[in-house]
């Protein structure tokens, strides 16, 4: 087929960008912006702009596999078989056991219409409301600020919102690295006009701090104490909009007499801020003409994410700072279609058309439009309770689809054994190499970004049509036709004669369903179909029937979706975080998003260029804390929490404050052994039962671990960088420190990093050194069985295309440097053969001058540097380097070496 353009969405976050996909039917050439869409104007940021270069196949999950035991392995089996087994075991499930015996653990990353195929599934034709969503790990505390303080779940405001607003409070999120296109609109329209303020509340100082003109490192999970401080002072200097309060609210004195006692100097000290910060603070939200905030999981990811939600709604509402432009509590939103899975209901405690399921009006009314019966009354299971009672043997068989639990979730150790015990676990996957699929009893491929079709809904509200540009590989199929296949399947069993609740042959179909259900309620969008949005572009609900355009804003007239029509000043203490450090756990661990990698890695971790950015899991610290435990950059620490223990590198890194540590989320078992969440606890807020991933308290421990391994190995036509990597990381279990990624850009590698007390046995080494190509042919390698130290280089047509160094591996930076720049020349033969195991001369400087700061043009650290120091302003640098040109997310880090050239910057080694 000729080469062609599809326009569709980006698969990643909740910014929601028009991409263009260019194609020929069946592979994916290349990504940009659609400068028609809304949301980006043909913007994308470094990881949409990627998207072609991510998802290898041999990575990707191609065929249904079962096992019929948990010994065995799974064998390959067609599509019939696995849903006749599926449904018939669901149904022996059901039938011994109850409905509440199965369980639907789902996505954020899913469609509109798989949703609400899902959902439909779990509630009118299953008969349970044990369906849930990695939502709940991610926006249900929004969800629950939402409702109780404006009565439905809708963020009112619009992107144009950020672009026109005078003060900008962005808090617990750090948008330049999770939001970067709408980063990118919000640094436009500050340049355009520099009197807009921006305050950033955050314990970090992130990359988003540098478009703050105030930005307050708070100490963890101290947001409501700072929200009633700004409150406290926002009605002693009477910066509040009585007409406002009295015509539209209820419930301020409560609150008033509450933050009575969230007096300046007490709010200072509990969150770690000067009494000057939280009154500019207030000043500035307070006598701005308009006031805009915007917030992610630093709120809602904590034990107490619902009162932090309504904490910063009660600002909005004692100022009137709502339903006006550029003011507004923004919301947004993490996954692609997180509120696609709210308005279709696919939380347990909700139902479609932002009802909810412990209604009964409306669970009949849901009911009456299926043509069933009755929907179930009992209390449906949310993501951790569920996982609990799998452990505990109450849920008898789960459908994953979508998410990667033995990875996001936290207290992983239960997580894993949970699984374990499950005698019957379906994972629905785009990719067969996530850490759940390890505990699959059924795998079940799905197709992916650029192979299906639907809808999704951004953070503004705004329905996008994803489109389908190519066909899916091996025998993948969309969400919505395994759900609805399987539904068919098993209504065989649960109604049988009876017409079908599945008659789908189209995700339109689906769509038009499900939009009826939200006719009359606060998200109508019956007005919107498929062919709507083909015609008239990407539109924000509401959107009923017969409208001509969408809404962007919500509020404007002062009336509120509650039962009186009047918003809600919602009074709630300030509650310290679950786990606060003390004598034996002495740090905070936070954990958060890296700017290039997405969640579990399963699709970017498939691109070595997003490696190019932060290369490897470290923890961060700040040079204090390392100085405190007499550690160097680099070494490796027993980090542990209450739950279980992680074996990682230090870095030092000013971002973090003393008493704090920071790790990124994304590193799973497969990429660092135990994974992050492995660390995290459980505990979640009482009313959205968001558990509180941000922090838990932890130690570190010194390890001595003087056996090292390093290895590195380039993929080629035989065997992709994908099949290594699943054949060397189960070889790897058994050291006590084991981190894997990839490196290079034009030839990717494998790149392993191990440590352990003591030798492996020769055996486990000379396995390894067969998966790296290093026991045979044009290998040198340098043996020293006594000193324990071995090194072997695999070198083609003059260039290393794989090393292995095990015992001490000094030589690893020079090493790697080698195989970069595609040299090996007699300097290496000489070292190769001599009992070295440091590298000649002092090459031995660590790598974090290869740090690719940006990624569009590959563009270094050190290249960077080099270039300040020669004098070179932004624009030089722009000009002479390329970097900061294309995608722009690396434009703030770029800032920040400029303003760190005059003192001396934080090298992550
Ligand atoms: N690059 C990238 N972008 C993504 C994603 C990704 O995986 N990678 N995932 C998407 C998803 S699903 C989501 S949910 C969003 C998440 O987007 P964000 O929430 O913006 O990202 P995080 O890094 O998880 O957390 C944001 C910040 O909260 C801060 N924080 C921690 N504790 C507290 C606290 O107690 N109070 C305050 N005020 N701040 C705190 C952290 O230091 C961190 O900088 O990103 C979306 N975008
Ligand atoms: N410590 C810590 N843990 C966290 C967080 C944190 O900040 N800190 N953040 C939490 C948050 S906010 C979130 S949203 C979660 C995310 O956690 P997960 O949901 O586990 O994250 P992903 O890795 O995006 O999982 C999505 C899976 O769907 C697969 N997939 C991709 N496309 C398709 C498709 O079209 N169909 C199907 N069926 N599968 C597909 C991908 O391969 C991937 O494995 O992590 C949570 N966990
Ligand atoms: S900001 Fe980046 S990740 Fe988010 S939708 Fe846009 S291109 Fe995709
Ligand atoms: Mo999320």
């Amino acid at each position: 087929m000729e080469r062609q353009i599809t326009a569709s969405t980006c698969c990643y976050c909740g910014v929601g960008c028009g991409v263009l996909i260019e194609h020929d039917g069946e592979r994916i050439f290349g990504v940009s912006g659609d400068p028609a869409h809304p949301a980006n104007f043909g913007k994308l940021c470094s990881k949409g702009s990627t998207l072609h270069l991510t998802g290898d196949l041999s990575a990707r999950a191609l065929y249904p596999q079962l096992r019929l035991g948990k010994a065995l392995a799974r064998g390959r089996t067609d599509w019939d078989s696995a849903l006749d087994h599926a449904a018939s075991v669901f149904a022996k499930t059901i039938a011994e056991h109850g409905p509440d015996s199965v369980a639907f653990y789902v996505s954020g990353q899913l469609l509109t219409e798989d949703y609400y195929a899902f959902n439909k599934l779990a509630r009118a034709l299953v008969g349970t409301n044990n369906i849930d969503s990695n939502s709940r790990l991610c926006m249900s505390s929004a969800v629950v600020g939402y409702k109780r303080s404006l009565g439905a779940d809708a963020p009112p405001c619009s992107y144009e919102d950020l672009e026109l607003s005078d003060c900008v409070m962005i808090v617990g999120s750090n948008m330049a690295y999770a939001h970067p296109v709408l980063f990118r609109r919000l640094e436009e329209a500050k340049a355009r006009r520099p009197s807009m303020k921006v305050i950033v509340i955050d314990p970090r100082r992130t990359d988003t701090c540098d478009l703050a003109d105030l930005h307050l490192a708070i100490l963890p999970g101290t947001d409501v104490a700072l929200f009633h401080g700004i409150l406290h002072l926002l009605l002693w200097e009477n910066w509040v909009d009585h007409d406002f309060i009295n015509a539209h609210t209820d419930g301020l004195p409560a609150l008033k007499q509450r933050v009575r006692d969230y007096t300046p100097s007490m709010v200072s000290q509990l969150c770690g801020i000067s009494v000057e910060q939280l009154e500019q603070c207030a000043q500035w939200v307070g006598t701005s003409p308009s006031f805009l905030s915007l917030w992610c999981m630093g709120l809602n990811q904590s034990t107490a994410g619902s009162a932090k939600n309504s904490a910063l709604i009660n600002l909005h509402l004692v100022t009137g700072q709502i339903g006006r432009p550029g003011a507004g509590p923004f919301s947004l939103t993490g996954q692609p279609n997180a509120m696609g899975g709210r308005e279709t209901g696919s939380l347990s405690n909700l139902l479609p058309g932002h009802r909810d399921a412990a209604n009964a009006e409306h669970r009949a009314e849901v009911a009456a439009y299926w043509g069933v019966e009755q929907l179930p009354a009992n209390t449906g299971l949310t993501a951790i309770e569920l996982f609990e009672r799998v452990a505990s043997g109450q849920i008898k068989a789960l459908w994953i689809a979508c998410t990667n639990p033995a990875q996001s979730l936290p207290d992983q150790v239960a997580v894993r054994a949970a699984l374990q015990t499950c005698p019957f676990v379906v994972l629905q996957e785009a990719f067969h190499t996530t850490e759940t699929a390890a505990f699959a009893d059924l795998l079940l491929p799905a197709a992916s970004w650029g192979e299906k079709e639907g809808t999704v809904t951004n953070s503004e509200r705004r329905i996008s049509h994803v489109r389908k540009a190519v066909v899916a590989p091996g025998e993948a199929r969309s969400d919505w036709a395994i759900t609805v296949d399987f539904a068919q399947r098993l209504e065989k069993h649960l109604r049988p004669g009876m017409p079908s609740l599945f008659a789908f042959d189209h995700p339109a179909q689906l769509f038009d369903e499900f939009k009826y259900l939200t006719r009359g309620r606060d998200l109508d969008l019956s007005g919107i179909s498929h062919a709507l949005i083909d015609r008239l572009g990407p539109q924000q609900w509401p959107f009923p029937e017969g409208a001509v355009e969408g809404t962007a804003r919500l509020y404007g007239d002062g009336k509120f979706p509650t039962a009186n029509g009047r918003a809600q000043f919602i009074d709630e203490p300030y509650r310290a975080a679950k786990e606060q450090r003390d004598a034996r756990f002495p740090l905070t661990l936070i954990t958060g998003r890296l700017r290039d990698q997405w969640h579990g890695m399963s699709r970017t971790g498939t691109a070595a260029q997003l490696f190019g950015h932060v290369s490897e899991a470290v923890l961060s610290l700040h040079p204090d804390e390392l100085r405190r435990h007499r550690l160097q950059p680099g070494d490796l620490i027993n980090l542990k929490s209450r739950r279980g223990a992680v074996i990682l590198p230090v870095s030092s890194d000013d971002s973090v404050r003393p008493g704090q540590a920071f790790l990124p989320m994304h590193w799973g078992d497969r990429y660092l052994k135990g994974g992050v969440n492995t660390l995290t606890l459980p505990a979640f807020d009482p009313l959205s039962k968001q558990p509180e991933l941000k922090h838990s308290a932890v130690r570190l421990e010194p390890i001595h671990l003087p056996w090292h391994l390093f290895a590195l190995v380039e993929g080629d036509a035989t065997q992709s960088v994908q099949s290594h990597f699943e054949t060397l990381r189960p070889l790897c279990e058994s050291f006590s420190y084991v981190s894997l990624s990839l490196t290079g850009r034009e030839r990717p590698a494998l790149l392993i990093r191990a440590a352990s007390a003591v030798a492996p046995a020769p055996q486990l080494l000379s396995d390894i050194d067969q998966c790296l190509g290093l026991n045979e042919g044009p290998v040198l390698a340098y043996d020293d069985p006594r000193r324990a130290i071995g090194k072997r280089v695999r070198i083609e047509h003059g260039r290393i295309t794989a090393i292995r160094l095990a015992g001490e591996t000094l030589a690893r930076h020079w090493l790697q440097d080698l195989w970069q720049e595609g040299r090996a020349d007699q300097q290496l033969r000489r070292w190769l053969l001599a009992p070295l195991s440091a590298p000649p001369g002092n090459a031995n400087v660590p790598a974090g001058g290869n740090k690719i700061v940006c990624n569009c043009k590959n563009v270094s650290q050190a290249a960077v540097c080099d270039a300040i120091a020669q004098g070179q302003d932004l624009p030089g640098l722009k000009t002479t380097l390329g970097c900061g040109t294309q995608c722009g997310s690396c434009v703030p880090e770029i800032k920040r070496l400029l303003a760190a050239h005059t003192q001396p910057i934080a090298v992550i080694a």
